[in-house]
């Protein structure tokens, strides 16, 4: 009789051997035609394959347009018009970009929800997380920021805190975070909650509070690295941007300044 080829593939978001495609069995007709969905209603189905509420989509819109850019001068935007001004095309410009993303840069948010919400549950206090790592002399990941300080908010942050504590049912972990910031900026007013990671924080309070969620799913998401996917996301809209910025000024090849250089005596 006939034998079944097992597939190699196993696909649970997407579909497009029909009519139209779908997100997670909801035709993209629908989803256009959908006021509330947008973007962050696509990225819930692509993401979580599922509707969530719209003032989870909402909340994930807006960390997008907080952070689709930050300047010219962060190391994304550098890489990437250094790429471009190299003349390289579009794709390999945003990819020098996007592979600055790391654990100092735009890369932060997965490990700081990890780390702070293994304190929380834990029950530690704030303080005893930072003497923690402190002793374990462990970068609080998602603290500390080289322009913005206390005395030079970050207006995303303000907006991100805002939201989540105007529409969502709880905040312990950004609670939870906000006191380590107590803490850090009396050593050093840098040392704010930075943007990964009240991202990072105000997630995790989302996915853990929603109700569309179990436990366990939301614990895997975030092993899984859905909140540097937000922020991967999100900062490609300006990386794009950059690229298209140089050539549009017709930029030419960089090099960087012998006078910006310290030579050390070989
Ligand atoms: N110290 C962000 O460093 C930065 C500490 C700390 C305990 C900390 C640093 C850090 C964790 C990673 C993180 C995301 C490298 C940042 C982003 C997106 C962005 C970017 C943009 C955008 C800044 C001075 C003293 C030293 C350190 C201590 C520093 N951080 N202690 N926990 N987290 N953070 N990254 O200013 O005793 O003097 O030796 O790694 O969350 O990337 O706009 O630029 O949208 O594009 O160079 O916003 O904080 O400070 O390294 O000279 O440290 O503070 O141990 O102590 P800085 P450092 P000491 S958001």
């Amino acid at each position: 009789g006939l034998v079944r080829k097992p597939a190699n593939f196993v696909c649970s978001i997407s579909d497009d051997r029909g009519p139209e495609p779908t997100y997670a069995g909801v035709p993209i007709s629908e989803i256009a035609k959908d006021e509330q969905l947008g973007v962050g209603g696509a990225i819930s189905l692509l993401w979580f394959r599922r509707k969530l509420p719209v003032y989870v989509s909402k909340f994930i819109e807006l960390c997008i347009v907080t952070t689709a850019d930050h300047g010219p001068c962060v190391s994304g935007a550098h890489n990437t018009i250094v790429a471009a001004r190299a003349g390289k095309d579009l794709v390999s410009s945003l990819i020098s970009g996007l592979a600055t993303i790391g654990p100092r840069f735009g890369g932060a948010l997965d490990e700081a929800a990890r780390m702070f919400s293994e304190a929380l549950d834990r029950n530690w206090s704030p303080e005893k997380f930072v003497e923690k790592c402190k002793e374990e002399k462990t970068v609080i990941m998602g603290i500390g920021h080289r322009v913005k300080s206390l005395d030079n908010p970050d207006a995303r942050v303000v907006l991100i805190k805002e939201y989540a504590k105007t529409h969502f049912p709880a905040t312990p972990l950004l609670d939870f975070a906000l006191a380590v910031e107590q803490i850090t900026t009396k050593k050093k007013a840098s040392l704010i909650l930075n943007v990964d990671g009240c991202i990072a924080v105000c997630f995790v309070d989302l996915l853990r509070g929603c109700g569309d969620f179990s436990r366990s799913e939301a614990d895997e998401l975030v092993k899984n690295g859905v909140l540097n996917g937000l922020f991967v996301a999100s900062r490609t809209l300006g990386l794009v941007g950059h690229f298209l910025d140089q050539r549009r000024l017709k930029q030419p090849l960089y090099r960087h300044p012998y006078d910006d250089v310290t030579y050390l005596d070989s």
